[in-house]
This record gives C-alpha cells, structure tokens and sequence, in this order.
C-alpha cells in the first residue's frame, strides 16, 4: 500500500471518528500502552529445552502438525520471537514456561531451578525491551506422568510439585525485578481424573493445601503476581478436572490472587468475554489467556471474531486496563510458526482497537434509558466504520508492515533460516 494512501484513508476516516465523538489519535496512543504477552510455546509446539522428559506431554497439552522449522534450540527461539515482534506493533512482552530453562546442557529438575538459570532469558528481555511472565511447567515430567501433581495423594509428590511452584515464583520475582516490570506468574496444572471419581472432594483439599504452601511467602507486587488458570477437561482427565473453574474462582477470591480465563477452557457455548466483568468485581487484576477453541480446547490461533471483539470490548469498557494482563494461548503446529504468533497477536491489537474507537458513553447512555432500538442499530452502524484504516496508519506510525505485507517477510525468513533447520 502506498504511503500516502494509507494517510489519506486515515484522514478521512479519522473525520467520520470525529463525527461520532471518537478520537482516533487518543485511541491509538492508548492503544500503544496496552502490552501483550507473547507465549515462548507457539515457536516449538510447547516442547521446551530441558531436553530429559522433553517428549512427556501430558496434561491434555497437545500441539498437532508437523510444519517444518520449528525452533529447536533457545537461540532460534529467540530468533523467531524478535522475527515475530519486528511484525507486530507496539511494545510487548515474553511469557515463558519453566521448561525453557537455559540449563547450560545440564539437567536441573524442575524443583531445583534458580533465578540464575533465566538470567540469559532476563538479559534477552532487557536488551529487546520486553516485560516477561512466567508459568510453572506441571506437565512434561516423569512425576506428572499419572495425570496428578500439586493434588497428588502422595506426599512425595506433591511435596516437589510445592517446591517447584516456590521456584518459579522466586524466578518471575527476580524478572520482575530486574526488568523493572512486574511479572506474572500462572499457575496451570493438569489433575484430573479420566472416569467418574469416587471422592471429588479431597484432591481439592489437596490442591488448596499446596497452593497456601507455594503462596506462603509474600513477594513483593510489585516484581511479582500471582493468578490461578481453571480448566473443564483435558485428553485423559475427561471426567473430573481438580482445578475447575468453581475452585479457582472461589480460590482466587478468598487470597485474592489473579483468576486466569481462558479462553478453550469452558463448555462451547460458555465465553469469557462474559466472565470478565463478574471477575474483576472480586479479584484484583486479571490474566486471560486469549485462544481459539474448535470444538474443544484445540488452542487454534486467534482470529478475529465475534468473541475476539467482545473479549477487547469488555476490557476497554471495564475502564481497569491497567487490572488486566493479557497473555496468549495457541499453538498450533501446521502453519508457519512465526505466523502463527503474528496472526494472533496482530488480531489480538486490531480487536483493541475497534474496542477503542467505539463510542461507549453513548452506547451505555442509551442503555439507561432503555433505548434498546438505539442501542442495537447503533452497535451495528459501527461495524462498518472504517477501522481497517486506523489499523494501517497505526502500523505504519509503528514502523511494522501494512496490511499482508507481513506475510513476506515470513516468507523470506522462512526461505533463509527456518527451511535450514531439520
Ligand atoms: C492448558 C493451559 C495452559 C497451557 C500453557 C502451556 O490447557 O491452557 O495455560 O496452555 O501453560
Ligand atoms: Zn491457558
């Protein structure tokens, strides 16, 4: 697209904004504020490079495809990540799984991991000048291998999954910290039963129990949070899932910790964009993790549909921006992986943006008033305002390709360095 052709559609566009009360400028530069976490696991279908118990997936995680390229190191994941973020506009952050330690070719279990083996990834943060989160890696390891880890009937067990979740929190602190940028750290495990239990109550206890361990000590707020992600089912723990999403929301209330929604995780009909406002009333912030289930949990890159929409609507009408962190969940492994993140995060920016440039004092006054007419005719009338061409001025202003001009430069990357890896 030409240069000047995407400033002429802005200005004009941005004229019929006006008429409605909007500004497009401040829409743009609100929009600038708002980051998004980037999950590592989309550039290696969530393999991670421990290297011992890499290929144990578990916990109903599973990346389908087998496109080639993937990144198999933490080098070339580094590569595709800032490949990905030169696509993207605006500043964001990385989310990181504990299995992406950089152990230096020496195994450190899981209970045993230290600030010190992140500082490669904290350093690679500060010099891209991107916020990091953090997960604990309940999957992918041989004392998760029977479907149970912070809920375990054995101590042993569970006693290691605790003092993995302590790691991890002292690692993300130390992110936090260094990067001066608070961390989040999501707490996701897969427990759950494949048939029908007997006893539904105490691995609950169980859960609770570790959980008020891992959480005992305080860390600062400000290095570090802590949310707590539900789940209705997983391949292999169809029946009975420990951490449902009645516990963790019951759990998040009473230690006020951050609820994680996301998206794949509740019954089709069941959307989060609903959720959002009932959460924020009773925990502090918010993480959500923004995927695209196909009749299940299936982790589909994100598009931009209706629930897309209605996700960004409920964030920017809430008016708690700053409440809420908003991470990706996707993976998908038959497409161009760098795409694929690209694909997401870019639909995840552009639905922010609509949500943005929408006139909702208007809206929410017709509302009081019982103007149901109005309000529907009018939420349909802005569909069609020309939205795609604040979305190419802000990429430009960004410096990052217009429109599918991305798309080449995937391509080209994909010629020179992924078609080289085996
Ligand atoms: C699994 C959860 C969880 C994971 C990541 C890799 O169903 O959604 O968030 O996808 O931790
Ligand atoms: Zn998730």
């Amino acid at each position: 697209m030409k240069k000047q052709n995407i400033e002429r559609a802005y200005q004009l566009a941005k004229e019929q904004y006006a008429e409605i009360g909007i500004n497009t400028d401040r829409a743009m530069a609100k929009l600038a504020k708002i980051p998004v976490s980037l999950h590592c696991w989309q550039g290696d279908d969530v393999g991670g490079y421990e290297k011992v118990g890499a290929e144990l997936s578990g916990g109903g995680i599973q990346a389908t495809g087998n496109y080639p390229g993937k990144a198999r190191t933490i080098d070339e994941l580094r590569m595709d990540v800032e490949k990905a973020l030169s696509l993207i506009p605006g500043r964001h952050r990385l989310n990181l799984h504990a299995c992406y330690i950089d152990n230096g070719g020496k195994y450190i279990d899981r209970n045993e991991m230290q600030p010190r083996h992140f500082q490669s990834w904290i350093d690679w943060a500060k010099a891209n000048k991107l916020g990091m989160d953090f997960n604990p890696t309940y999957f992918s390891h041989p004392l998760a291998a029977d479907g149970f880890t912070l809920s375990h009937p054995d101590k042993g067990v569970r006693n290691f999954w605790i003092e993995h979740g302590i790691a991890c929190r002292k690692i993300a602190a130390a992110m936090g910290k260094q990067l001066d940028n608070t961390a989040v750290t999501n707490f996701w495990i897969p427990d759950g039963y494949k048939d029908i239990p007997a006893d539904r109550t105490s691995p609950r206890q169980r859960l609770t129990d570790s959980l008020d361990k891992i959480f005992a000590e305080k860390i600062n707020p400000k290095f570090n949070l802590d949310a707590v992600e539900s789940k209705l089912f997983g391949i292999g723990a169809e029946s009975y899932t420990v951490g449902s999403h009645e516990f963790y929301m019951g759990y998040a209330v009473s230690r006020q910790k951050l609820l994680c929604l996301d998206a794949g995780h509740y019954h089709p009909t069941e959307m989060i964009s609903e959720k959002i406002s009932s959460v924020l009333m009773f925990c502090p912030e918010l993480l959500l993790h923004v995927s695209r289930p196909v009749r299940w949990d299936s982790d589909h890159v994100v598009i931009l549909n209706d629930e897309l929409f209605a996700i960004a609507q409920e964030l920017v009408r809430s008016g708690k921006l700053d409440k809420v962190h908003i991470g990706l969940d996707f993976f998908d492994a038959s497409i161009n992986r760098i795409a694929a993140w690209v694909i997401g995060t870019r639909n995840m920016i552009k639905a922010l943006l609509y949500a943005l440039l929408e006139p909702y004092d208007a809206l929410k006054k017709m509302e009081q008033k019982m103007e149901f007419t109005g309000r529907l005719a009018w939420m349909e009338e802005l569909k069609t305002l020309p939205f795609g061409a604040v979305w190419d001025y802000y990429c430009m202003k960004k410096n990052v390709p217009v429109g599918s001009a991305w798309f080449a430069e995937v391509k080209q990357y994909e010629a020179n360095v992924l078609s080289k890896r085996s």
